[in-house]
């Protein structure tokens, strides 16, 4: 259950966050919305988690690259922490008007290390509290799809079988306030559909939709 934290008609930005398997193309779509934000003159930032800029995220970093192994529940716990390094920052951008295009959020945090095992709800709890997003766009793509696409890179997750696991997680965590997108479909195709979708989303919050955590 989300809680309101601010008041009905205070003019803010949107948090919009995109989801789905390595090689989904999120990365890209980012960077398109990002521009199309910019050139109809809304104030807009692109953030991604994890942020390996920070100190925990170059632990994550190292931990994904195989240069350094940690228990699974540790590493559960470094994500989560990088996004909440990142809170205070997120909350007053918001605040300040700013919409935030951000690549991967909690629902990464707990597909992953859900598909690894870990109790589906001790994976939630660490992320209650951090800003909920505004709209959620899952990029669906198969896991061998996906793989398919070339460049899985050598990190720590981008294994075929591994990911099978994660699409089965984020079926699991899904519900209907997503909007799923046929990620498979023309990359021009489904950067035109998000830009529909996200742009209502920008307008709602703008028109003062309360942000909640
Ligand atoms: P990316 O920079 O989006 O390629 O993410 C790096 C990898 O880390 C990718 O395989 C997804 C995974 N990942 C992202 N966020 C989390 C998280 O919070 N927890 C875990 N366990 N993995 C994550
Ligand atoms: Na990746
Ligand atoms: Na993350």
């Amino acid at each position: 259950m989300h809680m309101e934290i601010n008041k009905e008609s205070d003019s803010r930005g949107a948090l919009i966050v995109l989801e789905g398997l390595d090689r989904c193309g999120k990365t890209t779509q980012c960077s398109r919305l990002l521009s199309h934000l910019e050139e109809l003159g809304h104030s807009v930032e692109s953030w991604r988690f994890p942020d390996r800029n920070t100190g925990v995220g170059q632990m994550i970093s190292s931990y994904l690259a195989n240069k350094s192994h940690l228990d699974d529940h540790a590493i559960h716990l470094l994500f989560s922490a990088n996004r909440w390094e990142k809170r205070s920052l997120m909350e007053s951008k918001l605040r300040s008007k700013t919409t935030l295009i951000v690549d991967r959020y909690s629902f990464s945090g707990v597909a992953f290390s859900s598909a690894k095992g870990l109790d589906l709800e001790w994976c939630k709890a660490p992320e209650k509290g951090l800003l909920a997003p505004d709209l959620v766009l899952y990029l669906d793509i198969s896991p061998e799809k996906a793989a398919e696409r070339g460049g899985y890179g050598d990190e720590r997750y981008e294994q075929l079988e591994f990911q099978k696991k994660v699409a089965q997680s984020y079926r699991t965590l899904c519900d209907s306030t997503w909007k799923i997108i046929d990620a498979t479909r023309p990359v021009e195709d489904v950067e035109k559909q998000l830009k529909q979708i996200v742009m209502e989303c920008v307008l709602t919050c703008q028109k003062g939709k309360p942000l909640s955590q």
